[in-house]
């Protein structure tokens, strides 16, 4: 399972006041902690706190004061992006681009020439649409642009999107059959990703909400999640699943190994 730690995020009140105050420590507390929880890729948004490179820049450059782990660059403006890759200290993650042309070639010009890996996210801009069949088309046109360019599966993420149960209750069903169907694109497949926490968004039994809808993602097909990194039961029940689905060998301490 590829682990993408979502908490340096300006949706957080601690982070958004930091990046405001230019207070390095909420972003490299986090930073630590979720590096230590495991997580493969540290996912940073700036949000809409601000349209500045700068600020992105900034909050890239804190996370890499104190640890090692590859930035996912949350943003979906050209701009940010451009400016965000170039003090990446290593190959990152870019999140993300929707299947639209005006975004889809820059953004793939920008993975081939910095070697990094990408999300496709299963809508164009303007809707993110509820049926499977309709999230299918537009990742088949993602993943055909990756191809003709050249670069490997390995580095394509596709998202099928989250929705909160709250609000689109009728959509973890359509995100499910999608993922589904994202496997079958190429052989080797894409990774299939997820914004997690979208699901449980202002409900109530967030936690257990994020880890039932997390196994049945990875039943799925999902193998590269952006969520809580820190939240143990969490992180248990996709190695329980990932092990049911026979992706790792059984060992009576599969919870410890990483
Ligand atoms: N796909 C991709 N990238 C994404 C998403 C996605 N990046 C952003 C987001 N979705 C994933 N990250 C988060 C981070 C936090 C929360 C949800 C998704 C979250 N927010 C609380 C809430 O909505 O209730 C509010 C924050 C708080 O507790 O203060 O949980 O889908 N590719």
């Amino acid at each position: 399972m590829i682990l993408i730690g979502e908490r340096i995020n300006t949706g957080f009140k601690d982070i958004k006041q930091a990046v405001l105050d230019k207070t390095p420590a909420p972003l490299q507390d986090w930073a630590k902690q979720q590096a230590a929880a495991g997580a493969h890729y540290l996912d940073v948004n700036l949000g809409a706190v601000s349209g500045n490179p700068a600020d992105m820049i900034w909050m890239i450059e804190q996370v890499q004061s104190v640890v090692d782990t590859p930035i996912s660059i949350d943003t979906n403006k050209l701009a940010i992006l451009k400016e965000a890759i170039k003090v990446c200290k290593r190959p990152p993650l870019i999140n993300s681009t929707t299947c639209s042309k005006e975004k889809l070639d820059p953004f793939i010009e920008i993975a081939a020439a910095h070697q990094a890996s990408m999300i496709g996210l299963a809508m164009d801009e303007n809707s993110s649409p509820k049926e499977a069949s309709k999230r299918v088309e537009f990742a088949g046109l993602i993943a055909a642009a990756w191809m003709e360019a050249g670069l490997p599966m390995e580095r394509l993420f596709l998202d099928p999107i989250v929705m909160p149960v709250k609000f689109m209750q009728d959509q973890g069903k359509e995100f499910l059959e999608a993922a589904r169907q994202f496997q079958m694109f190429s052989d080797p497949p894409p990774n299939i990703s997820c914004g997690l926490s979208n699901i449980a968004s202002k409900a109530t039994e967030k936690k257990l909400i994020n880890r039932t809808f997390l196994v049945m993602a990875i039943a799925a097909g999902v193998n590269a999640v952006i969520c809580d990194v820190l939240d143990v039961e969490l992180l248990n029940a996709a190695k329980t699943a990932e092990l049911l689905m026979n992706r790792e060998i059984y060992a009576d301490a599969y919870l410890q190994k990483s």
